[in-house]
């Protein structure tokens, strides 16, 4: 994208990674909708490496714990410094350390995140990080699940990713975000492409019909049961449309049908 778009109001994401391992975040750069997006200037993607804070001939960034036990925790002063310099640099972003007592990421959480001017990502590796980074630096603290790693970059990762694929422009028409799993509350329909018979599995003879109405009442209906039988969970927190209770209906009817032949 040229300067000249940019300032018609395209306004660019920045997310700055905040690690003492900046290579890893390199191949998940290379590739894809992430490497389409960094290349249009939609969002920019920097790593700090928390080493070029720390002192002396080692630059070591962690220490043993106070009160003792195995494992050590990353150091103060070179992740505070670190962030710092971060904010200076970028002080409309929002500053979140990836942890597993953070609050639940979601599609929600992403949607949230996505309205932000910029984040700021602290992976935190060892056994944790000082608390006093946490009380003062932090304006949120983010987990991807109920899970422990070996650190926090992984977590940074797929919150980069799926916060940019809802950025307004990223997605091309025929792939927005809208029409996601999660977005309606349902899990998305089946979908088929060539060959029309895989192995003696055929496509549905609807989605080869060319008649729209029925391909979007089958996809709906795709949706609802694959939704029921993979996570009724969702379907209960979901307040169904008055169409999507007369399909579930009518598959209750065909199911007491066969129970009562
Ligand atoms: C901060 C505190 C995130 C970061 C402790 C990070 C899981 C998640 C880390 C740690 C992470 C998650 C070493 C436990 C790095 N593990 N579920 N590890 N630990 O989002």
């Amino acid at each position: 994208m040229t300067g000249i778009e940019k300032s018609h109001g395209v306004r660019q994401m920045k997310f700055s990674i905040l690690t003492i391992f900046p290579e890893m975040i390199q191949a998940f750069l290379a590739h894809g909708i992430i490497r389409l997006a960094v290349e249009r200037e939609q969002i920019s993607i920097s790593s700090v490496n928390i080493r070029d804070f720390a002192q002396g001939r080692h630059r070591v960034t962690d220490d043993r714990p106070y009160g003792g036990g195995c494992g050590m925790v990353m150091k103060p002063e070179p992740l505070f410094d670190a962030v710092q310099w971060t904010k200076k640099e970028s002080p409309e972003s929002k500053t979140i350390l990836l942890s597993p007592q953070g609050r639940l990421f979601d599609q929600k959480l992403a949607r949230e995140l996505a309205a932000a001017n910029g984040l700021i990502l602290i992976c935190g590796r060892y056994e944790g990080v000082d608390e006093r980074i946490c009380n003062h630096l932090i304006d949120d603290e983010i987990s991807i699940g109920d899970y422990i790693m070996t650190g926090g970059e992984l977590a940074a990762m797929i919150i980069i990713d799926a916060v940019t694929r809802l950025i307004p422009g990223i997605l091309g028409g025929e792939e927005s975000a809208e029409k996601d799993s999660f977005e309606n509350g349902l899990l998305e329909h089946a979908h088929y492409t060539r060959p029309g018979n895989f192995n003696g599995d055929e496509v549905p003879d609807v989605l080869l019909s060319g008649n729209h109405k029925k391909i979007e009442d089958w996809r709906l209906e795709s949706s609802l049961m694959r939704t029921l039988m993979k996570r009724p969970d969702l379907l209960q927190k979901k307040s169904l449309t008055g169409h999507e209770i007369e399909i579930l209906k009518k598959w209750c009817r065909n199911i007491e049908d066969i129970i009562r032949s």
